[in-house]
C-alpha cells in the first residue's frame, strides 16, 4: 500500500439516493480517520447535514450561473469549476466521484484544467444500467469510466454490466457497500412500535425512491396477499413518481387503511429497527443498500432475484429471493417468515452477522483508503 492522500474531494448526489448515502458515510469515516475531506455539490448531502466536530468534512457549494441565453443550467461545468477552485486552493490530491454522470466527467474536467488531483470513480448502478446506457450519455459515460485513474463498482454484477454495456476492459475493483451497524440496530421498544401497529400485527416495510425500477406496485401486491392471511401493516418510506400508482393500487386491493405512506426522512433506522420484514421487489438493483440497512436491524428481506441483490441477501439465510415480478412467491416467502418465529429470528440474526462482518465499515473503508493510496502513488 502506498501513501494515502491527505486531502480528498468528494462529488456526489445530495438527495436521498443510495449513492449519496454511501458517499457521505464514507466521507465522514475518511475524515474521522484524519483526512481532510471536501464535499463539492449543489446542495448539502442529506446525511451530512448537522455534522459537528473538528474532523467533520467541509462542504463547498457549486456556484450556479443563470443567463437568459442559456435554456438550461450547465451543472457539469459549474461543478468542474468549483472543484478546480478547491483543488487549487486546498491542494486536493484526489477526487472521489460517486456516480459517473456528471460527477466523474466533472472530476476529469477539473483534472484536465489543474493537471492535478487523481480521480477515483465509484459506479453505483443507475449511472450504468439506466442513465449511462441512454444514447444521450453513452459516450460521455464510457469516457468517464475509461479515463478515471481508478474505478470501483459496488457489486460484481455492476462491474460485469459495465463491461458489457460499454465494452470496456479496464480494471474495475469491486468494493461492496457498508452499513453503520451501530446506528442501524434492532430497537425492541413497544412504545415506538405502537405508533405504527397493534401488538398482534406484523410490520412490513419498504424504503426506496419510488422510481419505476423499484416496482412499488409489487410491494403493494405482495402486502395485500400477506394481509389477507395474517394481521399486518405496510410502511412505505420514501417518495417518487410511482407513489400515486402504489396508493391507488392499495385502494383497489382494499388495503389502504393498513398501508402508510410516510414520505422521506433521514433516520429510517427508527422504523427499520422495529420492523418484521423488508420487501425489495426491484427489477434491477446493483446492490440494494436499503436491504442491507434492514439486515443490520435484524429484519429478514424478501426480494426479487435481480442484479447484485444475491450478493447482499443470501437466499434462505438472510431472507428469500424470488423471480422478478413473482408476487405470489414473494408473498409465500413473506408468510413463511412471519409464521415461523424461529426462522424469522435466525434470518434476522444472520442478516445482523453479515452487517457486522462482510459489510462492516471496518472492513470496507480500508479497501477505499487502499484504493486511494494506490491511485495517488500510481501502483
Ligand atoms: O436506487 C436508486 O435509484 C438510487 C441509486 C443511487 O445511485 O443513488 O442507488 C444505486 O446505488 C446504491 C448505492 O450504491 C445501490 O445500493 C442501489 O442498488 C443502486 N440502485 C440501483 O441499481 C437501481
Amino acid at each position: 500500500m502506498g501513501r494515502t492522500p491527505e486531502k480528498i474531494a468528494v462529488l456526489c448526489h445530495a438527495g436521498a439516493g443510495g449513492s449519496g448515502v454511501v458517499a457521505t458515510e464514507l466521507g465522514l469515516l475518511v475524515a474521522q480517520a484524519g483526512h481532510e475531506v471536501h464535499f463539492v455539490g449543489t446542495a448539502v448531502p442529506f446525511r451530512l447535514a448537522g455534522q459537528r466536530g473538528a474532523n467533520r468534512p467541509f462542504y463547498h457549494q457549486v456556484s450556479a450561473f443563470a443567463y437568459a441565453l442559456f435554456d438550461q443550467p450547465f451543472p457539469e461545468l459549474a461543478a468542474a469549476n468549483t472543484l478546480t477552485e478547491i483543488i487549487l486552493e486546498h491542494g486536493v490530491e484526489l477526487t472521489h466521484a460517486h456516480y459517473a454522470i456528471p460527477h466523474a466527467t466533472a472530476a476529469l474536467h477539473a483534472q484536465a484544467i489543474t493537471r492535478r488531483s487523481r480521480v477515483v470513480t465509484t459506479l453505483h448502478g443507475t449511472d450504468v444500467t439506466l442513465v449511462g446506457a441512454e444514447p444521450a450519455f453513452r459516450h460521455t459515460t464510457r469516457h468517464a469510466i475509461e479515463r478515471s485513474d481508478h474505478v470501483t463498482a459496488v457489486s460484481h454484477f455492476l462491474a460485469g454490466q459495465t463491461r458489457e454495456v460499454f465494452g470496456v476492459d479496464r480494471e474495475i475493483e469491486v468494493i461492496h457497500n457498508f452499513v453503520d451497524a451501530e446506528r442501524f440496530v434492532r430497537v425492541e421498544d413497544p412504545g415506538v412500535r405502537a405508533r405504527f401497529a397493534h401488538p398482534e400485527e406484523a410490520l412490513i416495510v419498504h424504503v426506496s425512491n419510488f422510481r419505476p425500477v423499484k416496482r412499488v406496485e409489487d410491494v403493494v401486491q405482495v402486502f395485500a396477499r400477506v394481509a389477507s392471511e395474517v394481521p399486518a401493516r405496510l410502511l412505505m418510506i420514501g417518495d417518487g413518481p410511482e407513489r400515486p400508482r402504489a396508493f391507488e393500487l392499495a385502494g383497489q386491493l382494499g388495503v389502504t387503511s393498513r398501508t402508510h405512506f410516510l414520505g422521506s426522512f433521514p433516520d429510517v433506522q427508527s422504523v427499520l429497527g422495529i420492523s418484521d420484514l423488508f420487501l425489495l421487489p426491484s427489477s434491477n438493483e446493483s446492490f440494494g443498500l436499503a436491504a442491507l440497512e434492514a439486515m443490520s436491524c435484524e429484519v429478514p428481506v424478501v426480494a426479487a432475484r435481480a442484479g447484485g441483490v444475491p450478493e447482499v441477501v443470501e437466499d434462505g439465510v438472510t431472507g428469500f429471493l424470488a423471480a422478478l415480478g413473482d408476487v405470489d412467491a414473494m408473498a409465500d416467502a413473506a408468510l413463511r417468515i412471519l409464521r415461523d418465529q424461529d426462522l424469522s429470528r435466525a434470518m434476522g440474526a444472520a442478516g445482523r452477522h453479515a452487517a457486522l462482518t462482510r459489510f462492516h465499515p471496518g472492513r470496507i473503508v480500508p479497501l477505499y483508503l487502499d484504493a486511494y493510496a494506490r491511485t495517488v502513488t500510481g501502483v
